[in-house]
Formats: structure tokens, sequence, C-alpha cells
């Protein structure tokens, strides 16, 4: 705001003289001199001042007197509750001799949290919103699972686990994912592909070695089935065409059993049709 004073060098009294009332002049004249007396011993030149600060106040127009010029004190422009707590500092300021607190100095307000183990925007917390440096943390899962511990990054943006990469093995028929690249047992072609026998009756006999549970097995091609007038035992019971349905019979009572919400014989090709 326009203070005459603002541009003036701080020690000249002659500049002073265009500020905007003798008054401040005398004021500060009046403080300048009990400053190099080293008053406060007398009680006339405390009233003195009083007196003049209050002249000031009740003049108007210039800035009010918020000081005693030379005073040094506390300071701080945080948010309520955050001084002294975390790394925000209580600053100093000086009184100038205008009677104006300066700029606080040396003080440490709010910041944005960063992960560095220091509470930056003190309200209390240590590194909130970030993992805890030094917390024990896992990456992958299962037989991949490696553990390690959270770490700030040295820019500060996030924590880092450093847990080492999972152990990769080649993938093998064992239910577990050894090469840790998230699916389990995939890609096995050793011992599979070959066709074999089930050892049950009908359709559900053929089969196929694959990789399933587990094991190297050997898969039937065809789940138990409706029987159908067909010359093969497609329910697996051993018997073939035993009350068997025509292929249009039996495309009705599955679309009537998918209808019926899918479940009971047939519906999903799971369960034998018991006569
Ligand atoms: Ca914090
Ligand atoms: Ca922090
Ligand atoms: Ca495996
Ligand atoms: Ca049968």
């Amino acid at each position: 705001m326009g203070n005459p004073v603002t541009n003036a060098p701080q020690h000249s009294a002659k500049a002073r003289h265009r500020g905007p009332s003798g008054l401040l002049v005398a004021l500060v004249l009046g403080f300048a001199g009990g400053g190099i007396l080293g008053a406060c011993t007398g009680t006339d030149a405390n009233l003195e001042r009083q007196k003049l600060l209050d002249e000031l106040n009740n003049a108007g127009g210039g800035p009010k007197a918020q000081c005693k010029p030379g005073a040094e004190a506390p300071c701080y422009e945080g948010p309520d509750g955050t001084q002294g707590r975390g790394e925000c500092k209580t600053g100093t300021h000086q009184c100038n001799e205008q009677a104006q607190w300066g700029s606080c100095n040396n003080m440490v307000v709010p910041r944005q949290e960063s992960c560095n183990r220091k509470d930056d925007d003190c309200d209390g917390i240590i590194d909130n919103g970030f993992e805890r440096d030094g917390a024990i943390c896992f990456i992958g899962t299962g037989s991949c699972k490696t553990q390690g511990v959270w770490h700030c990054a040295k820019d500060g943006t996030k924590a880092e686990c450093d847990a080492p990469p999972p152990p990769r093995k080649p993938e093998i028929c064992d239910g577990i994912d050894n090469d840790c690249n998230g699916k389990i047992d995939d890609n096995i072609t050793a011992n599979t592909g070959q066709a074999c026998s089930t050892g049950m009756p009908g359709v559900c006999g053929p089969g196929v070695m694959q990789c399933t549970g587990g094991r190297v097995q050997c898969v039937q091609n065809f789940q138990p089935d409706i029987e159908i007038c067909n010359q093969k035992d497609d329910d697996c019971d051993g018997k073939v065409d035993n009350n068997c349905l025509t292929p249009d019979e039996a495309a009705k009572l599955k679309a009537k059993q998918a209808q019926g919400g899918g479940s009971g014989q047939g519906g999903g090709g799971g369960q034998p049709l018991k006569k």
C-alpha cells in the first residue's frame, strides 16, 4: 500500500520528512532517542512513548504502531495448531523504525507432505499418505511372494518396496505358478497332448493327457450327456442307448432344463440321465 516511507533508506531521518505526518517522525525520533539512551529506566520516557503511540493510533491515516522499534519477538504465520508441530517452527521478527513488525524470519510453516520421515504438513503424523518407511512389504503372491521393506524414494514423492523379484523357475505341472507370470501351470507341454483312456465307459472313455489339478492326467473328451439313440453310451453308464431320446427330443429337454435355471440332469452336461 502507499506508504511513502517504504522506499526511504532505513536509517535516513531526512527522508522521513516526506512521511505522512510529522507525528510519525516525532514518534520514530522519540523511540530512536530512547534506544540510544538505553531507556526503560525513566518512567517519563516510557510515558512519552506511550503517549506518542496513542496519538499516532488515534490520528488515523498512517499505519498504526505495532511495536517498539528495535524490539524482537517470536512470530508464526502458519495455521492454528501447527506451530511447533512436526517440522513447523516459530520464527522471529523485528520491529522496524516505523514501529511496524518486519517479516517473520526463520519461520517454517506447513508444506506438502513428502516421504522423508518427517511431518512436513505439521498435522502430527509423519509421512501420512505414504507407506511407513521401514515397514515390511511384500511383492507378488503365493510361491512368488517376496518380502522387503518400504523406503522413501529419493525425491520424496513415494514409498517403494525393496522386495527382490520372485525366483522364476520353469513352469511344471504342480499347481504352482513356478515362473511367476500370474498363471498356474500355463504352457505345460511335457507329457501332454497324447490320446489316452480314462477307463470310464462310453463316450467318457477317450481322452487326452493334460495338466489339470496340479498333475498330468487323462482328461476325457466328452462329459456324460443325455442318452441319445445313436449307438453310443452318451451318459457313460456302461449301456448303449438305454432309454434313449431322439436328437430333437434331447435338444428340447436341454432347452427346458436351461430355462429352468440350468440345474438338473444334462443341463451342464455334468450328470448322467438316470432312469
Ligand atoms: Ca504429516
Ligand atoms: Ca514427510
Ligand atoms: Ca506350475
Ligand atoms: Ca448309456
